[in-house]
């Protein structure tokens, strides 16, 4: 079989072999800008507007990629050698794989190199709509205080250097500041990010910062910028050599970054689009009122629910989490702390069919060909468990309702972040608090209630008498007895009592 390298010249050879874009994409205009092209983007966002764009009613609705990050170089490096082409690799349930080439991404920029491009392009008439995924961490959030972290050096940079910031908040307001200047017109900022009320997150930091740094630009954002809400869902594990390998070998494309993905995928979206937007319902994006319940029946579920299995799983010593769900202690232990902790606190759901929900939920983590990496689920633990476990621990809390397992879980991520896995192999810990979190790991072991302390993680939750206990006796549990012994134990009590 013919080799071929993924790239307009040859996609018509590669056509014969795997789907590809059926739209002329020289005729495309770019109506949105993206900023975080990870493989998530790929696999969600980008194949929704390739399914779009083979509408030619919708040609206005291209994607522009930007690589925000000097970690995002590699990135824009293979869509500019790949003109904006990549292979999305769906992982069916069956192990069956459905190869299809996206062709919505038709320009890429790369924001350290190019810093006035990106806010040009932003600012650009034909741009109706940012979206954003910049992770769970990017939000230059205080957690502690809710408030936006003034004392970033990155974000004083920006405030010193409008005309080559560093930060998506230095980027997007010198952009508004020109489509205000230029009557480019209003625009939606779309974050695609999993923190609940992600749209007000992304308003709420975003005017944080031009109250610092442009306060004339406020009122122009508050009449011309709208922020909804959205949950986004579809398992996209890190891509490793043998998917590139592999997809060389059965198609013969040599691709330098495809994603691969599960079939499952989601997206709920707030219909606040200020600029107007393309008719995403036509491919199966669902838009409603009132965002919210999805978005915490899918940060508390799946998200916490990942966070769970791979922070016992990892401690237990498996790499994947399909692997760690097919322990039943810990496929025990997760459905318990669903259907207990965190079922009671989502409301609002009419129509919803939560048990069948949370089948498939368990379904699509138990998937042997996704492989999902547990070091990708535990990476910025300190980001992602104040939004995928805490917001349910606070709620049930306030109700007296049960927190058990929960604590069990912050209990054993404070003994995984020593670095050291129960079979006494190292922990590949990657977490931008990795090094406050190790020292706090450090002084919990003659004292576990001091890892509660990290306000920026935690908040107040160290004033919680109940919490502190709960998570006191997991942690001297795990130590004693080591994770399986002690969920195995806690899931027979749950089990004998109910
Ligand atoms: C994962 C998510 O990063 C994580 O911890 O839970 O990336 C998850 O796979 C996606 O949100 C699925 O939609």
């Amino acid at each position: 079989m013919e080799h071929y390298k993924l790239n307009n010249r040859n996609v018509s050879n590669i056509s014969e072999r795997v789907s590809t874009p059926q739209y002329n994409r020289e005729n495309i205009k770019t109506g949105i800008v993206h900023v975080g092209v990870g493989g998530f983007h790929r696999a969600h966002q980008a194949m929704y507007l390739d399914q779009l764009l083979h509408d030619a009613s919708n040609s206005n609705w291209g994607i522009c990629g930007v690589a925000l990050l000097h970690f995002d170089q590699k990135i824009y490096n293979t869509l500019k050698d790949q003109d904006g082409l990549y292979t999305l690799v769906v992982k069916e349930l069956d192990g069956t794989l459905t190869k299809r080439v996206i062709g919505s991404i038709t320009e890429y920029l790369y924001a350290p190199d190019s810093p006035k491009a990106v806010i040009e392009k932003m600012a650009s008439p034909d741009v109706k709509i940012i979206t954003l995924t910049i992770t769970e961490g990017g939000y230059n959030l205080n957690e502690a205080t809710g408030a936006f972290n003034l004392d970033n050096p990155q974000i004083i940079h920006d405030s010193k250097n409008a005309a080559a910031p560093v930060t998506i908040f230095g980027y997007l307001t010198q952009a508004l500041k020109l489509r205000k200047e230029t009557n480019s017109g209003p625009i939606t900022i779309l974050s695609c990010d999993n923190i609940e009320g992600n749209g007000d997150v992304a308003k709420k930091m975003l005017l944080s910062y031009v109250q610092f740094a442009e306060p004339e630009l406020l009122d122009w954002i508050n009449a011309n910028v709208s922020f909804p809400n959205s949950m986004v869902d579809r398992i996209t594990p890190a891509t490793v050599p043998s998917d590139i390998s592999h997809l060389a070998e059965t198609s013969g494309i040599e691709d330098q970054w495809p994603v691969v993905c599960e079939s499952f995928q989601q997206w709920v979206v707030e219909d606040n689009f200020i600029a107007g937007r393309p008719n995403l319902e036509s491919v199966g994006v669902q838009f409603v009122t009132d965002v919210e319940p999805f978005e915490k029946m899918k940060l508390g579920l799946l998200n916490a629910g990942h966070s769970v299995i791979g922070i016992l799983g990892g401690l237990m010593g498996y790499s994947t989490i399909d692997e760690a769900i097919s322990n039943p202690a810990i496929a025990t232990f997760l459905s318990i702390y669903l259907d207990n902790e965190v079922t009671p606190i989502l409301h609002g759901l009419d129509g919803m069919d939560l048990p069948k929900y949370k089948k498939t939920l368990i379904e699509r983590f138990s998937n042997i060909y996704i492989k999902d990496q547990i070091d990708r689920i535990c990476s910025e633990s300190s980001a992602k468990i104040p939004k995928f476990i805490l917001p349910t621990v606070y709620e049930q809390l306030k109700s007296t309702g049960t927190i058990n397992y929960a604590a069990f879980v912050i209990a054993a991520w404070a003994i995984y972040s020593l670095g050291l896995n129960e079979k006494n192999e190292a922990i590949n810990i990657k977490d931008a608090q990795q090094d406050v979190l190790f020292e706090q790991a450090l002084l919990a072991k003659n004292n576990p209630e001091v890892f509660l302390a990290q306000e920026a993680v935690f908040g107040n939750l160290s004033k919680s008498a109940v919490f502190c206990e709960a998570f006191t006796k997991a942690y001297k549990d795990i130590i004693a007895f080591g994770v399986e012994k002690c969920i195995v134990e806690m899931n027979s009590n749950f089990l004998i009592k109910k």
